[in-house]
């Protein structure tokens, strides 16, 4: 309840910021209106918890329809019979005390023979909903124009020793377990837990930055079909992209909006709105490549000294505000070189938190992969058209970000709140084993 509890005080919070023509308005084709988000939410806590968890008949199942993601493009769902912002917001009120009810008096244990049920994976699962649909819905506040109407706290600035750090980090090849069979809220595509073996390679210790990126738009790269796969090059020709979404030219330097203020580009923050065919273009004239989702993943999770994976980066705890940039407790990435507590054992820094980060790897199942409870969320996605992002930015929940998790999007999106790092193969010079489990160091 208190994971459900904590998504709806921030729907609220994103809902309430604006008046009632703005939550009915269409703010970017690429969005829905933020009341569609909104009644959406309650919706699927309808079917999913009152009706196929709770067994009960559920408010308003003739509502499906206007909020299946599925029938309806966000293109067209202004166009939809949709509830008010005051019908929305009774509505998911009236289907939060159903909720209650029912978590009242299901059997939420681990042993509990229904899926849905055991370890509460339903309400985890309700909760991480909520939650995605309150990321999208800060994208939307992110493209809608007009004055500013939320705020937080600008976050910690960089450590001391963020300028010393090391440009890349070694992962030594080698097996490792990716995907989970014990997160008891991850979704169908993290899993099964499985072995793959990874060749030793380097991970740049930090996220691309925007000073980083400003020098490869000075250097051409824009201009230059050299750095791009041909549909990239395609692409950055016909959508005329010549920066990362929301920046403008100031003079010599850059400006971009965040949140409906405009302020000079920061060079050390992570870069973000950039999408993967502009992350893979930086990366070859970087000399690099985008690391695969495999590699992202063991840099985030495998522990050499152990050898299991860990559930983040720092190890098992629950992300706190030391660990990393989530949660929308800040409107930004925090300065390339933060949160030095949520290093991973590679001494990588913010795989988690700040930005998503682009791989370049498609969408795919893991070897067993099962759709769980509903092919809609994963598996009709499935295949070349779509990449994986890894780490979640400043706006995704404790609840969503787990060194398992996968996002997913068109290479051509920028509005999600998208960077990346680079990698690079090991040379055979640089091999070195991975230690034995248990062998320790030094
Ligand atoms: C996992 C972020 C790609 O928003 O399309 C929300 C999450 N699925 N409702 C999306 C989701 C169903 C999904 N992403
Ligand atoms: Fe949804």
């Amino acid at each position: 309840m208190a994971a459900l509890e904590a998504a709806r005080r921030r729907t609220e919070l994103l809902t309430d910021a604006v008046d009632e023509a703005d939550l009915l308005a269409q703010h970017s084709p690429l969005m829905s209106p933020l009341v569609w988000d909104l009644a959406h939410i309650g919706s699927q806590e309808d079917l999913w918890l009152v009706r196929e968890a709770g067994g009960r008949p559920g408010l308003r199942p003739d509502l499906d329809h206007v909020y299946d993601a599925f029938r309806t493009p966000r293109a067209d769902r202004p166009a939809l019979p949709l509830l008010s912002p005051e019908q929305a917001r009774a509505y998911l009120a009236a289907v939060r005390e159903q909720t209650a009810d029912v978590l009242a008096t299901v059997d939420t244990s681990p042993e509990q023979p229904d899926r849905l049920l055991a370890g509460a994976f339903v309400f985890g699962m309700l909760a991480q909903h909520e939650q995605q649909h309150d990321e999208t819905m800060l994208a939307t506040h992110q493209l809608r124009s007009g004055p500013p109407v939320l705020d937080a706290p600008a976050p910690p600035p960089a450590p001391a020793d963020a300028a010393l750090l090391p440009s890349e980090v070694h992962i030594p090849g080698g097996p490792f377990t990716m995907g989970t069979s014990t997160e008891p809220w991850a979704l169908d595509n993290e899993l099964p837990a499985h072995q793959v073996d990874v060749p030793g390679f380097w991970l740049d210790t930090v996220p691309v930055t925007n000073g980083a990126y400003a020098e490869f738009i000075a250097a051409g790269g824009y201009d230059d079909p050299v750095w791009w796969t041909p549909e990239g090059w395609a692409h950055v020709r016909e959508a005329g992209l010549e920066a990362p979404l929301f920046w403008e030219r100031d003079g010599e330097g850059w400006t971009r909006r965040v949140f409906g203020r405009t302020e000079p580009v920061a060079a050390d923050e992570p870069v973000v709105h950039v999408c993967w065919y502009e992350a893979d273009a930086y990366a070859r004239w970087a000399g690099r490549r985008l690391p695969t989702e495999a590699e992202w993943e063991k840099a985030a999770r495998h522990d050499p000294a152990t050898g299991r994976s860990r559930r983040y980066p720092w190890g098992d705890a629950e992300p706190g505000p030391e660990h990393a940039n989530l949660g929308q407790r800040h409107l930004r990435p925090a300065p390339a070189g933060s949160y030095p507590q949520g290093a991973a054992p590679s001494g990588a820094r913010q795989l988690l938190g700040d930005v998503w980060e682009w791989t370049s790897s498609d969408f795919a199942p893991y070897p067993g992969f099962a759709a769980f409870p509903y092919k809609e969320y994963s598996e009709v996605f499935f295949g070349p058209d779509y990449k994986v992002l890894r780490g979640g930015a400043f706006g995704v929940s404790p609840v969503v970000a787990r060194g398992t998790f996968r996002n997913w999007d068109y290479p051509i999106r920028r509005q999600i709140f998208a960077g990346f790092r680079t990698a690079r193969d090991e040379e055979p010079a640089e091999r070195q084993a991975d230690p034995a489990p248990g062998a320790g160091r030094g």
